[in-house]
């Protein structure tokens, strides 16, 4: 069970950015913070935001950046350090009891490190040594392929660039990234269907969009600067429907920081329209209904169809196969209203659907992103202004560096062109993803485990099993700029290496380097740190690659690592030689203020599919998937498998859910930064949130604590035959959907399990998992101290 701390400070109002980020870290990294937030997302110089990939609007003269993007300055920015005295204070052991918020509080990381296990503790080591040991661990593989290198999609493209070329040239594409636990789904199946895994929009194209369908996102808390595109969509007379099992609060009105009168009059813009609060994972059968309306009653753009697309056929036959029946209990909507939604879609000449991680995380995550699709394809969506294909990527570079070649499963053509300018033979075998990588860990196949950033253990399902299965291997390498329970976990040799972060600057023999990022709708922009270095011992994670590289590969490259790392336009050179879409790249990137934009095919009409045409694609699950795992549940409990035992004081169906995994406010993934989520009044971590005619339907009260557990039969961890349980929880009340109950992450991973994921995508099911709910103590007994334990 992890810990869930507990934390009741009162809510911050809005507009609050300061007194949020104040409350957050220490005044003087707020001045440090506030100095580098006014350049940061603005044109000329200056950094782009470390936080979410939503592009910046290209008119803006004034502060592009948001609430919680501040919040992650501040985060990278604070002076506090996690240094030699810090570890000196504390063991390894005591350490991995701290909470995610106290670990994200140590401070920055400040110089290397390397774990005595004598002490139990982290001690300094010089870069030098660090290296040589990464050197010796490496030498003494059996195969490149005991070796995994994942990588947290706030790299920027060039380190990205030379670290994908490192662990090619070192023998493996074992190279998993947070994007397999995130918009994978997205990139698979818009690859296939469309060409290319990447949204078909631009940002102008919001302002001429008539009807936009936002799936399974809350961008109030994880875009914020979407809402302002929202809003004045909407002032256009654009349509805007939020489709998610819970009626997200911060989506209704919209305080604009753009706006004066707004932040001093208190003035506000709506942006939702309306609210479809389908079950969890009801996407795929709200979109078959709609879908099946459309062509049954000949909506369809017929010329579009025919001239572009492949695969209608069966779609329409599967289509017409599904039921009504069906598709209600799919999704929980009524057929007339999906048939209002359906008349909406076809009356409307310019469509943009944008999805996040309600739509991916799901077993039938690849049905719901090809469901998307097609109907974007039956309308004739893609390739006309106001309309298109909107994936609303999480982290900031994490679209670049797939382009850049981060990539388990690389496309052919990529590794052809890396042999061609590298002038060596590439590894051609597929690699581990973030899904197949855990489950090669724990069954004790990896030797060494090196992160390019992020907090893999965590943010994967089956934690627990990642961790200790990290403490089994040789060697294990981190690359980051906060301190996170992923370090804790040592091999028999672990080393810390402390990088430079997004806002500071990268001084080299060459002068001052700026580097790159792609934002989620395929702009590439320069960013360049504006701050000193919090400590003079960090080294930009180029210099770490190339340092790395130098040692391991040693006079068996004649690859001008150090001179790539000292001189970031030779790397873009390299970059233009190498990867599509970026001829002249030191060129074009200097040549207009905000980058510029990778050509999409797609979006012109170009189909770089297996068929030449734009794909439609029939689901593979049958779209009441979620209701027949929870009758499996019931079943398997009703013949003995219950966990509780004892509790005959209701219906096993009665305690049966559908959990699901979601953000707060004071997050950005592991990194916990308070622990207040204003819009869903909450100032705790440890809740379960439930719809409060649910509650009172169970006999239930708001604030009785709540465990969670599941029946997952995973092979490849210590809960082979015992439930997973999380707990307890305090029910907490929210307007969710009717079969759903949920949670935060990452706190909850432990219930989520590697076998349970997306067929091609391999995307984990973090946003749908059948879970049973037991009540352990009502709301009177809510100041017990079991709960802070
Ligand atoms: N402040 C902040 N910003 C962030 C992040 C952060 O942690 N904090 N993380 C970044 C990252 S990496 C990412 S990927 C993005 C994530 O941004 P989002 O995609 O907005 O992520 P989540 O909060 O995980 O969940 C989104 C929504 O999915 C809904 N949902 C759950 N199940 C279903 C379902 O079955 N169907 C539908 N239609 N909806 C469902 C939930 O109710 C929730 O509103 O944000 C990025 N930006
Ligand atoms: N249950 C559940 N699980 C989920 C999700 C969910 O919705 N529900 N969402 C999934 C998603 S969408 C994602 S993207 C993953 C996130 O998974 P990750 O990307 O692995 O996790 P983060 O928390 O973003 O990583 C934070 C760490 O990155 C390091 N870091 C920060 N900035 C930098 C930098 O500039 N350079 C380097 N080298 N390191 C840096 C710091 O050390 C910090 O501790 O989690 C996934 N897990
Ligand atoms: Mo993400």
């Amino acid at each position: 069970m992890r810990k869930i701390p507990v934390y009741s400070h009162p809510a911050a109002g809005w507009p609050a950015l300061i007194s949020s980020t104040r409350k957050l870290m220490d005044y003087q990294t707020f001045l440090r913070g506030s100095v580098s937030v006014l350049k940061s997302n603005q044109p000329q110089g200056g950094f782009d935001c470390p936080g979410c990939a939503w592009p910046d609007h290209k008119s803006h003269k004034r502060i592009d950046v948001c609430e919680n993007g501040i919040k992650v300055i501040a985060s990278e920015t604070m002076t506090k350090k996690a240094d030699a005295q810090f570890f000196a204070r504390h063991t390894v052991t005591e350490l991995q009891g701290w909470s995610g918020y106290e670990l994200e509080h140590s401070g920055r990381l400040s110089e290397p490190l390397y774990y005595d296990a004598a002490q139990d503790r982290y001690v300094p080591i010089s870069w030098e040594a660090a290296y040589k040991r990464i050197a010796e661990q490496l030498a003494q593989l059996d195969s490149p392929d005991e070796a995994l290198f994942y990588t947290s999609g706030r790299v920027t493209n060039e380190p990205a660039f030379m670290y994908q070329l490192f662990v090619r040239c070192f023998g493996t594409n074992n190279l998993p990234d947070c994007s397999n636990m995130c918009h994978e789904p997205t990139s698979v199946m818009l690859g296939k269907q469309l060409g290319v895994g990447k949204a078909t929009v631009m940002l102008e194209d919001f302002e001429q969009a008539k009807l936009i369908l936002m799936f399974g996102q809350n961008p109030a808390t994880n875009h914020p600067r979407m809402l302002e595109m929202l809003a004045h969509a909407h002032e256009q007379g654009c349509q805007i429907l939020s489709i998610n099992p819970m009626r997200e609060q911060g989506l209704s009105k919209f305080r604009n920081p753009q706006k004066p009168t707004h932040m001093a009059a208190g003035q506000s813009d709506t942006m939702v329209d309306e609210v479809v609060q389908i079950q969890i994972g009801g996407d795929a059968a709200l979109l078959t209904g709609i879908a099946k309306w459309l062509i049954e009653n000949n909506k369809i753009n017929t010329d579009f169809i025919t001239t572009h697309t492949s695969g209608f056929e069966p779609l329409k036959q599967w289509l017409t196969e599904q039921s009504w029946t069906d598709i209600e209990q799919g999704c929980g909507i009524a057929q007339t209203e999906i048939i209002r939604l359906a008349k909406l879609v076809a009356d409307s000449p310019a469509t943009i659907c944008t999805w996040g991680m309600g739509i991916t995380q799901h077993v039938q995550g690849d049905d719901n992103v090809a469901m998307i699709t097609n109907l974007l394809l039956l309308m004739g969506m893609i390739g006309i202004e106001g309309a298109g294909a909107s994936p609303v990527r999480g982290h900031s570079n994490v679209q670049g560096d797939r382009t850049m070649g981060i990539h388990e499963r690389p496309a052919q053509k990529l590794l052809d062109s890396l042999a061609r300018v590298f002038k060596r033979p590439m590894p051609q075998a597929a690699g581990f993803d973030v899904v197949t990588g855990a489950k090669a860990l724990i069954a004790g196949k990896l030797k060494v485990f090196m992160s390019m950033g992020g907090n893999y253990a965590v943010a994967a399902p089956d934690t627990s099993a990642i961790e200790q299965a990290l403490t089994t291997t040789q060697l294990n390498i981190f690359v980051g700029t906060k301190l996170n329970e992923t370090m804790l976990y040592p091999g028999a040799h672990n080393l810390i290496l402390p990088c430079l972060g997004r806002t500071e600057r990268i001084v080299t023999a060459k002068g001052e380097q700026f580097a790159t990022i792609e934002d989620s709708m395929c702009q590439i922009v320069p960013t360049q740190g504006t701050l000193t270095p919090v400590s003079d011992a960090l080294k930009s994670e180029a210099q770490i690659v190339a340092d790395i590289a130098t040692h391991v590969l040693k006079t068996d490259t004649d690859i001008p690592w150090q001179a790539m790392s000292t001189d970031f336009d030779l790397i873009r050179d390299y970059i233009a030689q190498a990867i599509d879409g970026f001829e002249n790249f030191n060129t074009h990137i200097r040549a207009a203020e905000r980058g510029f934009h990778l050509y999409h095919p797609a979006r012109h009409r170009v189909w770089n599919t297996d068929s030449g045409k734009a794909q439609f694609i029939v689901p593979k699950y049958p779209i009441t998937y979620v209701a027949a795992q929870m009758a499996n549940t019931a079943a398997a409990l009703n013949d003995g498998l219950n966990p509780s035992g004892n509790d005959s004081d209701q219906n096993i169906e009665q305690k049966i859910w559908q959990l699901t995994s979601v953000r707060s406010h004071d997050q950005f993934n592991t990194m916990i930064f308070g622990y207040n989520d204003r819009y869903r009044q909450t100032n705790r971590r440890d809740v379960l949130f439930m719809h409060p005619d649910e509650i009172s339907r169970l006999g239930w009260q708001k604030g009785d604590q709540v465990m969670v557990s599941r029946h997952a039969s995973s092979s490849h961890t210590a809960h082979k035959n015992k439930p997973r349980v999380l707990g307890p929880l305090i029910l907490t009340e929210m307007d969710i959907a009717a079969n759903a109950v949920a949670a935060y992450y990452p706190e909850c991973n432990d219930l989520f399990d590697l076998d349970t994921h997306a067929p091609d995508s391999h995307i984990p099911a973090y946003k749908s998992t059948t879970v049973v709910l037991q009540r352990v103590a009502t709301a009177a007994r809510l100041s017990d101290p079991v709960l802070s334990a």
